[in-house]
């Protein structure tokens, strides 16, 4: 039961029972992520005032520039949950390959893999524009005590144990759920401390918000196209608003608060879209159908989804459940 002016860290604790593998080890896992969250969103704030902004030099696995505070990123959330010993491998968006940890323990029994995206949306960080944090957590599939493989990072999403983002916006949030609805924590910087700000956070089931790069339009399928022209037609209680921030988490964020869609289709030029499965369509999928609203490739659910590879894309509508609804038939109309 949330109270008034409860912290993450009572949150955590007080919620810990309800799970339902209560080892305290997904708690831990959390407040590892608590933690890397502060140390970047302190960095992330500074990002106009030290030379830390611009690229690395670097490019990661997809082929696009990393930006210094992907690395820092990076770095900082694979180090703190490493560190801790409580997780036994990582995924991340910005390595070629998941990292599997040898625990100098013996006893390492740690049963959790995690798989992030550090900084989504960094092309933002250099205007100042919010950037996100999203990640994803599963139970290993094979034996405690043996180093992971690839099949423990492949799995549906609709195995995952918990998901959640932070987004570093005029307020850092921490939004989680661990399958039982989602929660939002405020970040007051002064102490450092994440406040329970929105509790049982839902999509409202209707919304008047559509989020979509519309310049790639020309390249879009035709059930996409025609949804688009649907969500500008003016009929009943539309034409809806268009709001695109091109930052996956802050379009989510604002959408699941006012009521909205969002849409990374495929399209001539990218034949699955642009956004990774692991990393960021199935955590948000997760995160949405915890929270009343809906995520679907066009014609299939996110989280039923089979993993091939771990860079893998698929297109990505998601939002407010009735709009993703609309926008599916749009898409099965068009076939
Ligand atoms: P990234 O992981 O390289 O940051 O890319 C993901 C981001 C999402 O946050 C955002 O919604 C999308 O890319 C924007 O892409 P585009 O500029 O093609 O509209
Ligand atoms: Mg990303």
């Amino acid at each position: 039961m949330s109270q008034k002016n409860q912290t993450l860290g009572e949150f955590i604790i007080e919620n810990q029972s309800s799970f339902k593998y209560t080892s305290g080890e997904l708690s831990r896992l959390i407040n590892s992520i608590r933690l890397a969250a502060k140390v970047v969103n302190h960095e992330v704030n500074k990002a106009g005032l030290v030379d830390i902004i611009g690229a690395a030099g670097d490019t990661n696995i997809q082929g696009e520039d990393q930006q210094k505070l992907d690395v820092y990123a990076n770095e900082k959330f694979i180090q703190t949950l490493t560190n801790r010993n409580i997780v036994c491998g990582i995924a991340s968006e910005e390595e070629d390959d998941f990292i599997s940890i040898n625990s100098q323990d013996e006893n390492n029994n740690n049963k959790y893999v995690v798989l992030i995206d550090p900084l989504d949306g960094s092309s933002n960080i250099d205007v100042n524009v919010s950037v996100g944090t999203i990640f994803s957590v599963y139970r290993r599939v094979t034996p405690v005590g043996t180093p992971v493989t690839l099949e423990d990072f492949l799995q549906k999403g609709n195995q995952q144990v918990a998901a959640g983002y932070v987004v570093y916006g005029t307020s850092t949030m921490l939004v989680y759920t661990t399958g039982a609805g989602v929660n939002g924590f405020t970040l007051n910087p002064a102490i450092g401390t994440f406040y329970l700000s929105h509790p049982d956070m839902q999509f409202p089931e209707n919304g008047k918000i559509y989020s979509v790069n519309e310049g790639n339009y020309i390249h879009f399928p035709q059930g996409i196209k025609n949804y688009i022209k649907y969500c500008q037609m003016e009929e009943g209680d539309r034409p809806y608003t268009s709001r695109y921030i091109g930052s996956l988490v802050s379009d989510f964020h604002r959408n699941m608060i006012k009521g909205g869609i969002y849409l990374y289709p495929k399209s001539s030029k990218n034949s699955n879209g642009k956004l990774r499965l692991l990393y960021e369509c199935n955590p948000m999928a997760f995160l949405a159908e915890q929270a009343n609203g809906k995520a679907s490739d066009g014609f299939t659910r996110i989280l039923d989804i089979e993993p091939t590879e771990l860079h893998q894309r698929v297109p990505f509508i998601c939002g407010s459940k009735n709009m993703v609804e609309k926008a599916e038939e749009f898409m099965r109309l068009a076939e």
